[in-house]
């Protein structure tokens, strides 16, 4: 017997808390089947047997960015090929052209454009909030909020203020990258520092704005690294309590500055998924974003603990730089099927996880 894996067990039956230590032995472990049960049991008792997903539309707004991060493939500089930025007008068009399709989501990101003033952004949420006051606008993640108070002046608060009145109603996960300044330092040192990231998610929380939080993994940070990026997002949400879901991301090589590195394997992916379910005892829901893991992983870790499996998305930028081999989108029918192949509940939410109907 696994004298371990026995304490880590009887912890997750008595809904007590795991160390850094029993989220490293987990990663360690070479017995999936056994890591599975319990990211399960956790699962279950979370959200049943349900798994959520949305029906949403990326807009990147634009891919001209100062930043420039190694890891990514999607922001470039004005002059290069396939630069480009959306006109408020454009950016309108893109959202508008969905809406007959049953989006409830707008998922607003884009990059650290060197010239677009704040305002530029305030308009676009403004004017899609205003033709369509129903569809959720998930808008600008902890980085880009960042470099708006840079850009302007203003205060985190201000700068989400300005935001929520304009129409945006949450925050989503991305540029949380590893909560470690020394990679950091090496992958994005022109963007927000770990503490930056943590204090617009505080900020937000405090102010009842939702958020949700990601990790990029599989590029040059350790085991040890990853679970310390759990641990600081666990505690910043038993500080200040708003996070909704956790989306791990592995790492695409392709098109980007780190092209020596490997893609992730199924089995980092699946156990990425089970660990986070298992150290992230105080967050709800974690997704697996089948655009970057695939259908056929993003289906498999819904047995890993994973309850929830993003949205229909339509026309995805960003990752398919990076090499994604997905669809840009996958229709309801699609999702609705996967999700009960796997032998789950498929139950369409809108951003803030209300329920809007169950799929039985
Ligand atoms: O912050 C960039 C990542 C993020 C690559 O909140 C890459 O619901 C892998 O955060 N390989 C943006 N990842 C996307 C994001 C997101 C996606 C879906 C749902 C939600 C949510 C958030 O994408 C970036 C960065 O961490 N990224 N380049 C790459 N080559």
């Amino acid at each position: 017997m696994d004298v371990r894996l026995e304490g880590i067990r009887h912890k997750v039956h008595n809904g007590e808390r795991l160390s850094a230590e029993d989220g490293l032995y987990l990663y360690r472990h070479n017995d999936l089947l056994a890591i599975a049960e319990l990211a399960r049991e956790a699962k279950i008792k979370k959200s049943q047997d349900k798994v959520f997903f949305n029906v949403n539309r990326h807009i990147n707004l634009t891919n001209i960015c100062h930043s420039r991060c190694k890891f990514c493939a999607f922001g470039i500089d004005s002059q290069d090929q396939g630069a480009y930025a959306m006109t408020p007008d454009e950016a309108f068009a893109w959202g508008a052209e969905v809406v007959e399709q049953g989006v409830t989501e707008f998922h607003v990101v884009s990059a650290l454009h060197p010239d677009l003033p704040f305002d530029y952004y305030v308009e676009v949420i403004s004017r899609l909030h205003q033709a369509y006051p129903d569809i959720h606008i998930q808008a600008f993640t902890a980085v880009e909020i960042h470099y708006f108070s840079q850009i302007t002046g203003l205060s985190i608060r201000e700068v989400l203020e300005t935001l929520q009145e304009a129409g945006m109603g949450s925050i989503p996960g991305g540029g949380a990258e590893i909560l470690n300044d020394n990679i950091r330092q090496q992958l994005c040192p022109n963007k927000a520092t770990s503490d930056e990231w943590l204090e617009v998610h505080r900020t937000a929380h405090q102010m009842g704005i939702k958020t949700n939080c990601t990790m990029l993994y599989g590029h040059i940070e350790s085991l040890e690294d990853r679970i310390d990026h759990l641990i600081q997002l666990r505690n910043l949400q038993d500080e200040a309590p708003g996070f909704q879901a956790f989306i791990p991301l592995p790492f695409l090589p392709e098109n980007t500055h780190l092209q020596g590195i490997s893609r992730t394997t199924a089995v980092d992916d699946i156990k990425t998924i089970a660990v986070s379910r298992l150290m992230l005892d105080n967050i709800d829901h974690i997704k697996a974003f089948w655009i970057m893991l695939g259908i056929g992983i993003a289906q498999l870790a819904l047995h890993f603990g994973a309850d929830d499996i993003d949205g229909t998305v339509i026309e995805e930028r960003i990752m398919h730089a990076a090499g994604a081999d997905t669809e840009k989108g996958i229709t309801k029918n699609e999702i609705i099927r996967l999700i009960q192949q796997a032998g789950y509940l498929p139950v369409e939410r809108d951003t803030l996880y209300n329920i809007l109907r169950e799929f039985r």
